[in-house]
This record gives structure tokens, C-alpha cells and sequence, in this order.
């Protein structure tokens, strides 16, 4: 009860005195977002494809943020929280196959007006609830009217398969707040991942199958 009371204060604190703060954060998705669009446009008009299945950007919420803040036991001061905090500005980018997921970190890499800070793989080492996705922390460039800024933002990427089972298991978890999901059924989600995973594997077969008969038929 105490913790309840104590992260709504601090909620409201946030909120009362920090309005400017989220500022240079909006900006960095307004930026990253258009740098998609615009990749999305040009993958598609150069090779009729985009590794862009959709996106989506969220500004982290203010509760989200307080029970982070807590969690990790950072002071609340928000030169700190500039240091500790890196997804307070947040996209989402779902592609059809996995070798499309590395294509677009790729991307990403080599982009000057975007500076890779961390890359956590949950694909290769999924959460032991079997998450899966690719997390880039990452600085994007913001151009104001008299100096440039670097603002961290967290880029997720993942395929359908992955973002199906991740949307899922949230709603889930969200059903059952506060207590752990039922040991079963928290075995069959690791299954549903597995067969997620195999899901991936086989569209992406299927997807090299393809190209290659379109490579032969051309001659
Ligand atoms: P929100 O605000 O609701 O989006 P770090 O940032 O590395 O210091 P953190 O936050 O633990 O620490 O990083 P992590 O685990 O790499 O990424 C957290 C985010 O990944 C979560 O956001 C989810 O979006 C997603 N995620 C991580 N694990 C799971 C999982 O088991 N199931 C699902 N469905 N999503 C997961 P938040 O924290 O919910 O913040």
C-alpha cells in the first residue's frame, strides 16, 4: 500500500515539474519515424519489398517510468534518468522474416545521423519467458534551431511470429497482475515460442525457395 502511495507521488511529481524534459524525446521519434517511412518508401519503390512489415512508436508512460526508476533504485533527478534510462522514447519495428530483422539493424549500423549504443539479442538468447526480439539502444540525431542533439531512444525489432506471441503473453501477464501466470500455462507459452521460432524457420525457407525459382526463371 505504502509503494502504491509512494510511486503515486512520485508520478505526480514528474508530471507537475517535468513537462519540458519529454520534449527532446518526442522530437527523436518524430525523427526516427520518418528515417523508417522514408526507408520504407525507397525499399519499396527500389525492390517492390520492405523489410518494414509496420511500426509503431510510444513515449514510455510516466507510471512506467516511476516503477523503472524504483526498480533499479536511480535517483530521481533527471540528469540521471537522462544516464540510466535509454527507453523513454521507444519504436517498434515488425518485419515478415527474421533475415529481415538483421538486414534492418544493419541498416541502422551504418546510418551517420543514428549511433548504435547497445544491442541486446533475445532472439539468439530468449527471456526465460520466451521473449523474443531484437533490442537496439540507440542515439538519433535531432537538428534544432541551434544545435544538434543526440537523444537515446530503444528500437525493438521482431517478426509477426515474435510480436504475436510478445502482444499475447503481455495481455496475459496484464490478467494476472500482480501474481505470476500459472506454471502450465507458463510452460505452454515457452512451447508457443518454440513453435514461433519454427514458424520463422519455415516462412523463410519457403521464402528462399521462392527467390530462387524467380532467379531461375529469369534465366
Ligand atoms: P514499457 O514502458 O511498458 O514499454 P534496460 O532498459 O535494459 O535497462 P529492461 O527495461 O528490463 O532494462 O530492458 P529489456 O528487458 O531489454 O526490455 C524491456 C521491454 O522489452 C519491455 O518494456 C517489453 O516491451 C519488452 N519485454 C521484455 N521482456 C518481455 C517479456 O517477457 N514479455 C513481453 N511481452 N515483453 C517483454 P517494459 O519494461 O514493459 O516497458
Amino acid at each position: 500500500m505504502y509503494q502504491e502511495t509512494h510511486k503515486i507521488d512520485l508520478v505526480q511529481k514528474v508530471l507537475k515539474n517535468w513537462k519540458g524534459f519529454f520534449i527532446p524525446y518526442e522530437m527523436a521519434l518524430y525523427e526516427l519515424k520518418s528515417d523508417f517511412n522514408i526507408i520504407d518508401l525507397e525499399w519499396k519503390s527500389k525492390h517492390g519489398y520492405s523489410p518494414i512489415e509496420h511500426m509503431k512508436t510510444r513515449m514510455k508512460t510516466i507510471f512506467s517510468l516511476v516503477e523503472k526508476i524504483e526498480n533499479k533504485e536511480i535517483e530521481l533527478t533527471q540528469e540521471s534518468i537522462k544516464q540510466e534510462i535509454r527507453d523513454i522514447a521507444g519504436v517498434r519495428i515488425v518485419t515478415s522474416f527474421i533475415d529481415d530483422v538483421y538486414l534492418l539493424k544493419e541498416h541502422i549500423e551504418q546510418r551517420e545521423d543514428i549511433r548504435m549504443i547497445r544491442v541486446k539479442d533475445y532472439i539468439k538468447e530468449p527471456k526465460k519467458s520466451g521473449y523474443k526480439s531484437l533490442h537496439l539502444v540507440v542515439e538519433t540525431q535531432v537538428i534544432l534551431s541551434n544545435e544538434v542533439i543526440w537523444v537515446p531512444a530503444e528500437i525493438q525489432i521482431r517478426t509477426s511470429a515474435m510480436d504475436f506471441w510478445a502482444s499475447t503473453e503481455h495481455k496475459l501477464n496484464y490478467k494476472y497482475q500482480g501474481e505470476s501466470i500459472p506454471e502450465e500455462a507458463q510452460k505452454q507459452l515457452i512451447e508457443l515460442s518454440n513453435a514461433s521460432s519454427l514458424l520463422d524457420k519455415e516462412m523463410s525457407k519457403l521464402r528462399l525457395q521462392l527467390l530462387s525459382s524467380e532467379t531461375d526463371s529469369n534465366g
